[in-house]
């Protein structure tokens, strides 16, 4: 069972997540290469080399989609327009079938009686920006711009919110640092310029929404919560220097205009020509601000030189992403954020959950795991509206099983089960308890 929605404020709004790659199938209409179709080609970088080629096939099936999230009883529906689907090279030229595939599904959410929750970006840049540099490049954030120009002169008059890049760690430093996602980059300083670029797009693109007259902007961060690995106070440095990286850099240019310390210490001299003097369009105010959530990390001391942070495994229950299930994170997150940050403006938890095993049960899936995730996290944001923390809404992750990226189809997040042969959708014990769960109120 899952909290029904007479436990929550009245005006609080559930929903549910997915982004334009990790479900569509980006062979299909006319949309042009994207940097992840490289990065899966090459061997080593994708469990069994999977693209989104096909993915879940919401190209052509997406009315089936949309009537799925309607039945379940949501209210808001976050979804991601891909770039290269509508201008195939990144810039110039835009290809009408793929505006058109996202005017029809806007149509189809309103019809539905569903309010259109838009992300701009989601992670799949056009290949042909990418050979410009990508996100290293500070032209991106002109990019971006025209993109949101195109594509909100189509759908603006219809979407309910928008916030232009869904979270800035992921595209600068999983994606530059780390090099777990396209374009695999292990750099500093391409971490570093990227992790400016991506804010510098993202005020540009609020500037460009907001001119065309479009209301209810926000940005979309990830979160996780940093344990100190021990007792030691080289662990307890290293788990705040995790913090400052991952939850407070990208909060503290957004609402107070600067870095955190801790950051430039090993950043600095990598940092773009200039950047100081971006917070002006970086800060452009904002209607709400979402946190994506999903768990903690243990941090040791590394004995390598910053910025280099070693992980180790937690004693909680794990997900399939062997990810450590931690609910109050997120009530830490929530509360941290409105005292530190964002004070009375609205936020919204806007994705939350998890991949687990699925067992088949007497041929429905039995997803417990799902479940109780979602009952302890609901929990803690009961928990932190009760601590007076403004929050508004909260959209699940994900309506269907999809491509996780780095781990392809492996890991399944779906409250609705995919057969990527056949392509069948089933929806699992947890859609099931979130449609009851969703019941209108008596
Ligand atoms: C989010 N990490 O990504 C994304 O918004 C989704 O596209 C994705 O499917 C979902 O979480 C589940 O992974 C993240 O390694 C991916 O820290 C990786 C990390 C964080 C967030």
């Amino acid at each position: 069972m899952l909290p029904g929605r007479s436990e929550f404020p009245s005006d609080l709004l559930f929903g549910v997540a997915t982004s334009s790659y990790q479900i569509e199938g980006h062979s299909f209409g006319g949309a042009g290469p994207t940097h992840w179709d490289s990065f899966a080609a090459t061997p080593g970088n994708v469990v069994r080399a999977e693209n989104g080629a096909r993915a879940c096939d919401h190209y052509h099936r997406w009315p089936e989609d949309l009537d799925l999230i309607a039945a379940a009883g949501f209210d808001i529906y976050r979804f991601s327009t891909s770039w290269a689907r509508i201008m195939p090279e990144g810039r110039g030229a835009v290809n009408a079938e793929g505006l058109d595939f996202y005017d029809r599904l806007v149509d189809g959410m309103l019809a539905r009686g569903l309010k259109p929750a838009l992300t701009l970006y989601h992670w799949e840049l056009p290949a042909a920006l990418a050979d410009l540099g990508g996100w290293r490049n500070r032209d991106i954030a002109g990019w971006l711009a025209d993109f949101t120009d195109v594509v909100c002169r189509r759908l603006g008059d219809r979407i309910w919110c928008a916030a232009p890049i869904n979270e800035p760690w992921c595209v600068s430093w999983l994606s530059h640092f780390e090099g777990h996602h396209a374009p695999g980059l292990r750099d500093i300083r391409a971490t570093a310029r990227t992790m400016h670029h991506v804010l510098l797009a993202h005020g540009r693109a609020i500037e460009v929404m907001r001119g065309l007259g479009i209301s209810n902007l926000g940005a979309v961060c990830n979160f996780e919560f940093a344990h100190p690995a021990d007792g030691s106070k080289a662990a307890q440095i290293a788990a705040r220097r995790y913090d400052a990286i991952y939850n407070q850099f990208f909060a503290s240019g957004l609402f107070k205009g600067c870095y955190p310390d801790a950051v430039l210490e090993g950043l600095g001299p990598h940092m773009p020509k200039g950047w100081q003097d971006d917070f002006g369009v970086i800060g452009a105010p904002l209607d709400w601000f979402g946190i994506n959530y999903y768990t903690c990390k243990r941090i040791a001391a590394a004995d390598t030189p910053w910025p280099a942070l070693q992980e180790v495994p937690g004693p909680l229950p794990k997900t399939a992403m062997g990810w450590e299930i931690y609910p109050d994170g997120l009530h830490h997150f929530l509360t941290m954020l409105a005292r530190d940050y964002t004070g009375t403006l609205p936020l919204y938890v806007t994705e939350n959950g998890l991949a687990s095993p699925d067992p088949l049960v007497d041929g429905g899936i039995d997803d417990q795991m799902r479940l109780g995730y979602f009952q302890s996290h609901l929990a803690a944001c009961q928990r932190a509206i009760a601590d007076g923390v403004p929050l508004k809404g909260y959209i699940a992750w994900s309506l269907l099983d999809n491509y996780e990226w780095a781990l392809g189809y492996e890991k399944r997040f779906g409250l609705v089960h995919l057969d990527f042969e056949t392509l069948q959708r089933t929806p699992k014990a947890s859609y099931h308890a979130w449609m009851k769960a969703l019941e209108p109120r008596a």
